[in-house]
């Protein structure tokens, strides 16, 4: 299978987010795609550059005003002061209920709690570069599908999935999987299907296709009652309108067992199936391992394995987007172990 990678990843580099009132290292860190290009390099797989801007699906996927201010942000923050260069900038108000969001503020910081929904989402000089790259890397992995490949994979950060039409938020600037997916359906593809499997729901993803039959919603992750993003990832949360039945969300335990994990996959699989897609979209997050440093899953790297291997008894053309995963180390591995789960029983067949 063909895997996505460009140096422009390492363009978003802030130093520090806060957890529990202290500063600490960010987790989403330019060696996460380090780690994943050294496996894919010592394992002998094909590397490619994005070679599609994906200018025209982010403006479906995507508020203007958002793409704006995201293209607009590091500008921004060094107008209010040269000496910002050298440091982040956080939110700090919200417009939470009765509070307008219609009107954009002039002043930066009120425009960045406009954007995000979270303070732990720190930008840096060049995030909005990496963050297109990621998504012109999802357009290209759609664009190698629509010309016969089976598989993509991109090895691409900052991840996507938490952020939605007009937001940034849990370390994402641009829905690289919406933007796969949207991709996919511009082909002429009429149904296409999305599987996220990182640990926290894919919030962004669910509510940009919430409304919508084309796109199935499927996602296993900690329950948000106790788990980020905490607002949302509920099993009742089941699509409306024309999207209604489309949404299907599988929270579980924080600390639940690798078994409970893959019962929770096989039902996921099989709603995936019933939609009868055209192209699986995978929002691969590798933040379910045992060693992940914020999360609660169990997952071990053999077990990578065997997820890649039942995503190809879908039979379905796929697109692998990175996202979550924070034990950078074994990222890698436990990245390429998926693809090359996913190869073996592609092979052998369904
Ligand atoms: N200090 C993804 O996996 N913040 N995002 C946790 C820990 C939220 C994770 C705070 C984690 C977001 C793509
Ligand atoms: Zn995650």
């Amino acid at each position: 299978m063909i895997s996505f990678f460009t140096v422009a990843h390492a363009l978003h580099a802030p130093e520090y987010e806060f957890y529990r009132g202290q500063r600490v290292p960010c987790f989403e860190k330019p060696e996460r795609a380090t780690y994943v290009l050294e496996q894919l390099r010592a394992r002998g797989h094909s590397l490619r550059e994005p070679d599609v801007d994906s200018m025209p699906v982010l403006r479906q996927i995507h508020t203007a005003r958002y793409l704006n201010f995201l293209q607009t942000a590091w500008a921004q923050w060094i107008a209010l002061d040269p000496a910002n260069a050298s440091q982040q900038p956080f939110p700090s108000v919200w417009p939470v209920r009765s509070l307008r969001s219609d009107v954009q503020p002039d002043n930066f910081i009120a425009q960045l709690g406009l954007y995000s929904m979270d303070n732990g989402t720190p930008m840096a000089a060049g995030t909005w570069q990496a963050a297109k790259a990621a998504a012109d890397a999802a357009a290209s992995a759609a664009r190698v599908i629509e010309q016969g490949e089976r598989a993509a994979f991109c090895a691409t950060r900052p991840p996507g999935h938490h952020a939605g039409q007009d937001f940034m938020g849990g370390y994402c600037f641009l829905n690289n999987a919406a933007v796969a997916a949207q991709a996919l359906l511009n082909q002429g593809k009429k149904r296409v299907a999305i599987l996220d499997v990182d640990f926290h729901h894919g919030n962004g993803t669910q509510s940009i296709f919430y409304e919508r039959a084309d796109v199935l919603f499927v996602s296993l992750h900690g329950d948000p009652r106790t788990e980020f993003p905490f607002y949302l990832g509920h099993a009742d949360e089941m699509g409306a309108g024309a999207g209604q039945g489309f949404n299907l969300n599988l929270p579980l335990p924080a600390g639940c067992s690798a078994d409970q994990w893959f019962e929770a996959l096989e039902i996921a699989c099989t709603r995936v199936a019933q939609h009868d897609p055209q192209a699986v979209v995978i929002s691969l997050g590798l933040d379910t391992y045992a060693g992940d440093p914020i999360s609660k899953f169990a997952l071990q790297t053999p077990d990578f394995t065997r997820l890649g291997r039942r995503i190809a008894k879908l039979g379905l053309p796929t697109v692998f987007i990175l996202e979550g995963g924070y034990a950078a180390r074994e990222l890698g591995l436990n990245a390429v172990n998926v693809l090359e789960g996913f190869e073996f029983q592609a092979k052998v067949g369904a």
